[in-house]
């Protein structure tokens, strides 16, 4: 199937820009995960959004094409809120995006920043114009529209202002839970470290690699990069791993050989959903 065009048609007449800052955005949201979310009420409530869960704005032309990735496994339940509340949240903010879920095959230990490698990989493999990507855990909901998910000209830490934390950074080299970093910037640091099997260490690896590359993280107003997260248990297979403070210490060894540039995985299936693209993929397991 044909990828929704990202450009108007020869015909169609050019639409404006879009603004700097959207119109409509309504500001603080009411974020709560009580009731179960059937997903055909999500698709009902969501018309607008293309097959693989792509979408343009009707009325101006974004400056960027936004690729948002979640790591996935057995998360189905928290999902069905993300699509709820961020589909409607990122049509506001006026982006043309495509939201991937990247489903970690099997049942050996997890490993968040490698899937995310891969979301980067497959994502521009459908859409070669695909510049920004935000990768955001499926648990983590924005309270604030204001929180654009869009890139700037250094990296951008979002989920600045948790719930679980008392809606404060838990410290000052935190940059888990939503990043979001341009296709150049993730060049520039090879990536995400594929060698953190389990809980734990690889956002703090992340964050060393964009300090190393002479790069500043931006974050949003505290008061407007408030989130959500969904409750729940630690899951199976996602320990947190023992060789996460050593490795954390070693980023600038590490970064070179071990990124973007030597990601080996392979695709099982890509199914388009109404919502979004579920990519089922084996990244193998630790050694
Ligand atoms: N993820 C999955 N499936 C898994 C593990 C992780 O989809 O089995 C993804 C998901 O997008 C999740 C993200 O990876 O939001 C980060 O993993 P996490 O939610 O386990 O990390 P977090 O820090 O929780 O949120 C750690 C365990 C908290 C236990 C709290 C007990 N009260
Ligand atoms: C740090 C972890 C990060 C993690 C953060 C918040 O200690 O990966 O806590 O965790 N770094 C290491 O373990 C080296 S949380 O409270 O969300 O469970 O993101």
């Amino acid at each position: 199937p044909e990828a929704p065009s990202a450009r108007p048609g020869p015909t169609a007449p050019a639409l404006p820009p879009c603004p700097d800052s959207p119109p409509g955005l309504v500001g603080r949201l009411l974020i709560e995960f009580t009731s179960p979310m059937p997903l055909e009420r999500v698709q009902r409530e969501n018309p607008g959004v293309l097959l693989g869960g792509r979408y343009v704005p009707p009325d101006c032309t974004p400056a960027q094409t936004v690729a948002v990735i979640i790591p996935f496994r057995h998360r189905e339940h928290h999902l069905r809120y993300w699509l709820h509340y961020l589909h409607p949240i990122l049509r506001r903010q006026r982006l043309r995006y495509g939201v991937y879920v990247i489903n970690q095959h099997g049942e050996d230990t997890f490993n968040r920043a490698k899937l995310l490698n891969v979301g980067f990989l497959e994502a521009l493999k459908e859409d070669a114009t695909y510049d920004c990507f935000i990768f955001s855990d499926v648990d983590l909901v924005p309270m604030d529209d204001r929180n654009l998910y869009r890139c700037g000209d250094q990296p951008r830490h979002f989920a600045i202002a948790m719930d679980k934390f008392g809606f404060r950074l838990p410290y000052a080299g935190y940059f888990g839970g939503v990043s979001g970093l341009s296709k150049a910037q993730f060049l520039r640091i090879n990536g995400f470290p594929n060698e953190y099997w389990g809980w734990g260490g690889e956002d703090d690896d992340i964050f060393n690699r964009i300090s190393l590359t002479g790069m500043k993280i931006s974050r949003p107003d505290i008061r407007i990069g408030r989130y959500r997260m969904i409750k729940h248990d630690r899951d199976k297979h996602n320990e947190p791993n023992p060789q996460r403070f050593t490795k954390i210490q070693n980023t600038k060894l590490t970064m070179k050989r071990d990124g973007i540039g030597s990601v080996r995985y392979q695709v099982l299936e890509v199914s388009r959903q109404p919502l979004f693209t579920n990519i089922t993929v084996d990244i193998g397991r630790p050694p």
